[in-house]
């Protein structure tokens, strides 16, 4: 939540399961949200918890089960202060010719880590947490995670940028750890 801003009810925020492949959700593609109210705000609430729980450095709504264009992030390191962010609505307004390649995770593909290319550097358009419009540049690993969050919302995942093979094997890996972890239960 934005610093000094208080929710307006007294609802806790709420951990939400994050879905793994193969969900079919996790192909949808996500809704423009119309309006930034207290109900996104808290769905937002609730999706930097369950990213910090994970925990992660984003997440995107379709990831908890709600398919609308919805990204948080906190990128601070280790030993400063949090720097939660919301991206509602984003839009990549420009990409750089070039390109950079960086090692990237998903909490919808867990224990799967590759390197994906991307253009180095994009411009974004986006909502924030007041609904506010905000245009700036992104770069390193800004971005390279919100390329990746906002791949979520078009319902590509990171493993959809490597070969079949590499693709196919990372969801057969969490299908093995989900049937592993059903029978120790
Ligand atoms: O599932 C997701 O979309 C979140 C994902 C974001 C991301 C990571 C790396 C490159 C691009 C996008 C993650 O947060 S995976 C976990 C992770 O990166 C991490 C976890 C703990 C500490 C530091 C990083
Ligand atoms: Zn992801």
């Amino acid at each position: 939540m934005t610093p000094g801003r208080l929710r307006p009810t007294s609802t806790a925020m709420a951990l939400r399961e994050i879905l793994t492949v193969p969900n079919p959700l996790l192909k949808k593609t996500s809704t423009k949200v119309e309006k930034v109210d207290d109900e996104l705000r808290a769905l937002m609430d609730d999706m930097l918890e369950t990213m910090y729980a994970a925990p992660g450095i984003g997440l995107a709504a379709v990831q908890v089960g709600v398919p609308k264009r919805v990204i948080v992030m906190d990128l601070a390191r280790e030993g400063e202060p949090p720097q939660p962010r919301h991206f509602i609505n984003p839009e990549i307004t420009w990409r750089s010719d070039e390109i950079a390649v960086r090692e990237e995770g998903c909490l919808s593909v867990p224990d799967v880590y590759d390197e994906v290319e991307r253009p180095a550097r994009v411009g974004l358009r986006y909502q924030d947490y007041d609904g506010a419009h905000i245009e700036e540049e992104a770069e390193g690993l800004l971005s390279v995670c919100i390329q990746h969050e906002m791949d979520h919302l078009d319902g590509v995942l990171f493993i959809d940028h490597l070969s079949r093979l590499k693709r196919d094997r990372a969801v057969a890996k969490v299908k093995k750890a989900a049937r592993d972890g059903e029978k120790a239960a």
